[in-house]
């Protein structure tokens, strides 16, 4: 998999290099370029933002450097075969992000994420970039960050953590929270008591029926408890 990441701060992706995804990029599995959006200025003050026709507070982001850095960027290949990229911008206004859209994602040939800061991205940016590839705009969640970089960071590890051969052990993606729709059942290790605090028995047990339902039942039983939106809506005791 390629993935394209535009940015005014790239320093903030150093991070992808380190753990699981450096090995996965070292290996050539996967493709990540991170590219300074700067670089589509030609002004010398390298400047990528301008005051919000209409008025308002804060800066928009112009949309000349995001269209000649698309040009490069998400342009349809010289390969014939090539499948149109998929391009991100991360936004606290767009459809939320869960397993899902990275189980969908991580089947994509070619992602470009384009992280915005200030108060956005002119907004015929989203409509050109529309005719290069499919376009998303993809929130993390209720709440606001200072711009998509960190968003963008936590997609690219969920994404390319789902990958084949990032992961070494395909079992471990199975038994995670949200890949059964419900949270992950409590993990313990040695030593069987800790500060006063113990391991369920059943755990050691050795009963396997008897641990593959224990675990079942603290899957439920957290999620109700943390996470009730999970759960399918009873529909029996509707009113
Ligand atoms: Cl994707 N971007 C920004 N700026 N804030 C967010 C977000 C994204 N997701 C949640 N908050």
């Amino acid at each position: 998999m390629r993935i394209d990441v535009l940015s005014i701060f790239p320093s903030y992706f150093d991070g992808l290099t380190l753990s699981l995804l450096g090995k996965a990029r070292d290996a050539g599995i996967l493709d990540l370029r991170v590219r300074d959006l700067r670089d589509w200025t030609s002004d010398r003050h390298r400047t990528v933002d301008d005051t919000p026709y209409g008025g308002g507070a804060g800066m928009v982001m112009k949309p000349e450097p995001w269209g000649l850095a698309l040009d490069e960027i998400a342009r349809p290949s010289e390969t014939p075969a090539a499948e149109r990229p998929t391009i991100i911008f991360p936004s606290p206004a767009g459809e939320v992000f869960t397993q899902k859209t990275a189980r969908e994602l991580a089947t994509r040939e070619h992602l470009v994420f384009g992280c915005g800061r200030y108060e956005g991205i002119d907004e015929r940016v989203f409509d050109y970039a529309a005719d290069l590839g499919e376009v998303r705009l993809i929130s993390l969640g209720d709440y606001v960050l200072n711009g998509g970089e960190v968003a963008t960071m936590a997609m690219v590890e969920a994404i390319g953590r789902l990958i084949p051969g990032v992961v070494g052990n395909p079992e471990s993606l199975v038994e995670e929270s949200h890949e059964d729709g419900l949270l992950e059942y409590p993990s313990y290790t040695k030593p069987a008591s800790w500060r006063d605090h113990s391991v369920p028995d059943v755990l050691l047990s050795g009963n396997h029926a008897a641990i593959d339902a224990w675990r079942r039942e603290q899957q439920l039983e957290r999620t109700r408890r943390r996470r009730p939106d999970l759960l399918p809506t009873d529909q029996s005791s509707a009113s």
